[in-house]
């Protein structure tokens, strides 16, 4: 039961509002911190998620195979020594199922669940300015009313099926990796289609053809995978991990991923011999993990040059695994550099297109024309099938909030604001939108970083934020106009900088037709980006406007 009371609202038509300091969108990851640091600050807050039970990603990515690509020592809360110190993971990358028990374990733990609604999706959120008040409606019915209201809606929630001739005339079965079946999918003896090679596509692929009886893999476009070299967690490396929590949590927030753990390179990829840089990426290889791959040389993801040697070594790779040339060639990436598209971590994918009961269909020379009764039909050939997954992907980034009707009175919607991409001060606020927070919003480090740490980062700024104004005397916060164009341009500046605008990737909304082609996440690093929101703060919350 939610200690949550529901009182009159003072407004006419939300006669059974509930009153609250702060309303909270998404019971993920950074839903249920925002919750436990709102209460923390000694307000009430409550919830509203979508889903039948807490824990966002990994509440609906059940596919099999789903795994984090961080290893689980660094992938959990930092908040809470005693809840990090109890905690043990049994291998080095977690399993879907284990993160959703933890983050279940943490919503008992901190008893969180009673702030939170369940099977309530948030359809619109009004502010007013004359009272400063947020007013949250739910397709259930609810109208919630706070002078604060936090958008913990998740970067990948929006998961995204293209919009396919005949996909409604499909006699099988057809499933989206991120809305999976809880009872999960048995495809023992079926013809099945994956379409789609992001890191999801390259989980689930080596498990379902150990099952099917058929796997056609339809790729449009080749990504980059690295072994993650997943297994039973080390003891001996867990004991010292936690001996040392603390200071591996704090060294994270000066690394550029927000992961520890790996030793910062010092070297440009071409200030060494070819035979030295061959050695270095055979280690890595060896060792799996990305960050620890891109951590090579200190230059991979900003000179071409030295990214080729490090993308031509994983296409060799590739060639020496695969045993069909043919097949090797097309599962070999060419159109963009390694690491400007999220970078895979697999187990056994490239060895699984040597098995017999596996095809690989190339969809860019011949792209799927419609889903039929009886399967996909691309512009060469006919593909019968019993079962689709679509991994297609996410509306990353900017999907789930441009689905809610968010407004200021009658000014535009978020939606309309960010019509021509996203636009906002330091991935926190939006001009125009006062006291809305965006935990790992748009314009922050976010997916670029461990999620976890990003969203600790954000939801503790944020905290900070309330407890000022609190102590000032402040009811309303949001950006100068002048703050948030100079952050998204310095977004961008940043992004020209490196490699990543060379991938058509989902950090710029390539993967969905008619998406504003705009960089999304920071890529100025996490632990400089963390070192201008405390230096925000510290200068009396330079570049927003406070008010009473
Ligand atoms: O989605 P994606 P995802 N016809 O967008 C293809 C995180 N994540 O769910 O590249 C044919 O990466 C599309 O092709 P193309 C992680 O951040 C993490 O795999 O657009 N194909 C692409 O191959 C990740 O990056 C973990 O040409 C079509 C695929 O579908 C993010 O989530 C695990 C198509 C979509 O790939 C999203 O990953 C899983 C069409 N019409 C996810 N439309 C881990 O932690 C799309 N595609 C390990």
């Amino acid at each position: 039961m939610s200690d949550v009371k529901e009182r009159e609202a003072p407004t006419a038509g939300d006669a059974r509002a509930i009153q609250l300091d702060a309303i909270v969108v998404g019971g993920g990851l950074g839903g249920l911190y925002a919750l436990h640091r709102l209460r923390r600050l000694g307000l009430k807050a409550l919830a509203f998620e979508a889903g039948s039970g807490v824990g966002g990603t990994w509440f609906w990515n059940r596919y099999p195979g789903a795994r984090c690509d961080v290893e689980s020592m660094e992938y959990s809360y930092a908040f809470d020594d005693d809840l990090q110190q109890e905690w043990s993971w049994p291998e080095r990358y977690g399993t879907q199922p284990e993160i959703l028990r933890y983050i279940n374990h943490v919503a008992d733990r901190f008893d969180l669940r009673r702030d939170v609604r369940l099977n309530t999706r948030v359809t619109s959120a009004e502010f007013d300015r004359a009272s400063s008040t947020w007013t949250v409606r739910t397709d259930k019915g609810d109208v919630a009313q706070a002078p604060f209201c936090i958008m913990a809606t998740g970067n990948l929630s929006t998961p995204r099926v293209p919009d396919f001739k005949g996909i409604g005339s499909f006699k099988g079965q057809w499933y989206h990796s991120g809305l999976w079946p809880h009872k999960g999918v048995d495809f023992s003896g079926l013809r099945v289609g994956v379409i789609g090679t992001g890191s999801s596509g390259v989980q689930m692929i080596p498990l379902i053809a150990q099952q099917a009886r058929h796997l056609h893999v339809f790729q449009r476009t080749a990504n980059f995978s690295l072994p993650a070299r997943n297994g039973p967690m080390d003891h001996e490396k867990e004991r010292a991990h936690k001996e040392d929590y603390p200071a591996r949590r704090a060294a994270a927030y000066e690394t550029p991923f927000g992961i520890a753990g790996f030793p910062a390179p010092t070297k440009p990829a071409m200030t060494v011999t070819e035979e030295e840089r061959q050695a270095q990426y055979e280690t890595k290889w060896a060792e799996g993990g990305s960050i620890s791959f891109l951590y090579s040389y200190t230059d991979l993801l900003v000179n071409k040059e030295a990214n080729d040697t490090a993308s031509e070594f994983v296409r060799n790779k590739i060639r020496s695994i695969v045993r069909d040339p043919a097949v090797a060639e097309l599962l070999a990436p060419k159109d963009h550099p390694i690491g400007t598209k999220r970078l895979c971590l697999d187990t056994n994918y490239y060895e699984t297109y040597n098995r017999d009961n596996v095809t690989l269909v190339d969809v860019r020379s011949a792209p799927i024309q419609e889903i039929t009764e009886s399967g996909v039909r691309t512009a060469n050939a006919d593909y019968e099938l019993d079962a689709i997954v679509f991994a297609t992907g996410f509306d990353a980034m900017t999907g789930a909030l441009r689905e809610i009707d968010i407004r200021v009175g009658n000014g535009p919607t978020l939606a309309e604001k960010w019509a021509g991409g996203p636009l906002t001060y330091l991935g926190l606020m939006v001009s125009g939108f006062p006291n809305m927070f965006t935990i790992t919003g748009p314009g922050s480090p976010s997916v670029k970083t461990q999620m976890i740490v990003a969203i600790e980062q954000h939801m503790d700024w944020i905290a900070g934020c309330l407890a000022t104004m609190r102590a000032r005397g402040m009811t309303r916060i949001e950006p100068s106009p002048e703050a948030e164009r100079d952050w998204v341009q310095h977004v961008n500046d940043v992004a020209d900088s490196t490699l990543y605008p060379l991938a058509n990737s989902w950090y710029v909304g390539a993967n969905i037709p008619g998406k504003p082609r705009v960089f999304m996440p920071y890529v100025g690093g996490f632990a400089g980006y963390k070192k201008k929101c405390d230096a925000v703060a510290e200068n009396g919350y330079e570049g927003f406007v406070m008010s009473r």
